[in-house]
């Protein structure tokens, strides 16, 4: 990234983040034109972001060889997408061309989240792991992640309206301006409970409720995020609520309320598996704890169940767009599980990692001190840096 800085003092080079109602405006108007000039000029950005931020990992990381594969893959698609830099808008060869590209870069990419997780079990098995390493990693996987899931949005949504791909007729691209969230909800549990059937004979069931004065339509969303979240957190509470009720005939209903106020449009699973100690609830969204066992890893397979990355993931998904997935769990009893997303479509903005000063000092701090008697998962710690 270029620290170039204009007379405005602003530097250069920054991601411009969209929100889903200029995504929404942008795929109406249908100007490939438009949307070439628009991903030439910001995936490259993207994709520098994120490639400088590598640079800041632990030299042990860096060495594994999954982590050199997935960086080769960024360097590859960065070069490709500059490539198209100076050829001409104008031209529907080249438009053409760019498409091929696109699908090409999504394609490469595929498997990128499994091949990091490979890398950081690579580097646990040669170096171990420790808590100032593990926390590195979150702060890097969680932006890492992120980033990768605004690029494909970008690319995916390029490809739907430009490429030869049949669309749901109402969506526009992979955004659906009138998003049926009781129809995601649906075909999330219905996903999750075959898996859960498969795996364990039964599954529970699913009441469905809509609150007082909710008026669910005109809700602008990309259902696929939304199924994708709900799918994750079906999984797991389908999982507590089988574990905690083994061998009994009736298992307690699964809940959902679905309610829209003038901000947020709330989702809230309840289960009664037994919950979660206060505790263990942040671990829920650690990359590098996992109860599961590590899966045999072949880089083809596409479920990450086994890498316990479901609830991380989902939880970018809800952020990507401001949103976000909150767990409230009561110990002997069940789990709570929010998923807030923003009902108003020009308020869901991405949300973007950038990299500068502030995130280059977050992989340099030394160690963590507590200004607490006891390590608490709610104080903030103080990083120290060293002065070299
Ligand atoms: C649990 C643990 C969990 C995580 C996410 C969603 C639901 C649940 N239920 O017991």
């Amino acid at each position: 990234i270029r620290k170039c800085h204009g007379r405005s003092q602003k530097p250069l080079y920054q991601p411009s983040p969209m929100s889903l109602s200029e995504l929404l405006s942008f795929g109406q108007k249908k100007c490939e034109k438009k949307s070439f000039q628009f991903l030439n000029d910001e995936i490259p950005i993207r994709l520098a972001h994120i490639m400088r931020e590598f640079e800041d990992l632990p030299k042990e990381l860096l060495t594994m060889k999954s982590v050199k594969l997935v960086r080769s893959w960024y360097d590859l698609s960065f070069k490709e997408v500059q490539s198209f830099a100076e050829k001409d808008p104008d031209d529907t060869k080249v438009l053409a061309e760019f498409s091929v590209a696109i699908q090409n870069i999504l394609n490469r990419h595929s498997y990128v989240v499994e091949t990091m997780a490979q890398g950081v079990i690579e580097m646990e098995d040669t170096y171990g792991m420790d808590d100032k390493i593990s926390e590195r990693i979150q702060y890097f996987l969680d932006r890492f992640y992120m980033n990768r899931i605004s690029i494909r949005m970008l690319l995916t949504q390029h490809a739907a309206l430009f490429g030869n791909i049949t669309n749901h007729p109402r969506r526009i691209g992979h955004i659906d301006p009138n998003c049926d969230v009781i129809e995601c909800v649906s075909n999330a549990f219905k996903a999750a409970r075959q898996i859960c059937e498969h795996y364990h004979m039964q599954a529970p069931e699913l009441d469905v409720i809509t609150a007082d004065g909710s008026k669910l339509s005109n809700f602008v969303y990309v259902p696929g995020h939304i199924e994708h979240i709900l799918f994750e957190v079906f999984k797991n509470a389908m999982r507590a609520v089988v574990e905690y009720h083994r061998d009994k005939l009736e298992l307690p209903k699964l809940q959902i309320i679905v309610a829209k106020g003038k901000q947020d449009l709330t989702i809230k699973l309840s289960d009664q598996g037994g919950g979660v100690p206060y505790q263990d609830q942040d671990k829920l969204f650690q990359y590098m704890y996992s109860t599961a066992p590590r899966p045999q890893y072949t880089g083809q397979e596409s479920p990450l169940a086994g890498y316990g990355y479901g609830l991380p993931l989902s939880r970018l998904y809800a952020r990507y767009f401001q949103g976000d997935l909150v767990v409230s769990s009561m110990e002997g009893h069940g789990t709570d599980v929010y998923l807030y997303l923003k009902v108003n479509s020009s308020e869901a903005n991405e949300c973007l990692p950038i990299y500068n000063t502030t995130t280059s000092r977050m992989y340099e701090a030394e160690k963590v001190v507590s200004d607490w008697s006891s390590s608490t998962n709610w104080n903030q710690s103080i990083r120290t840096y060293s002065t070299t």
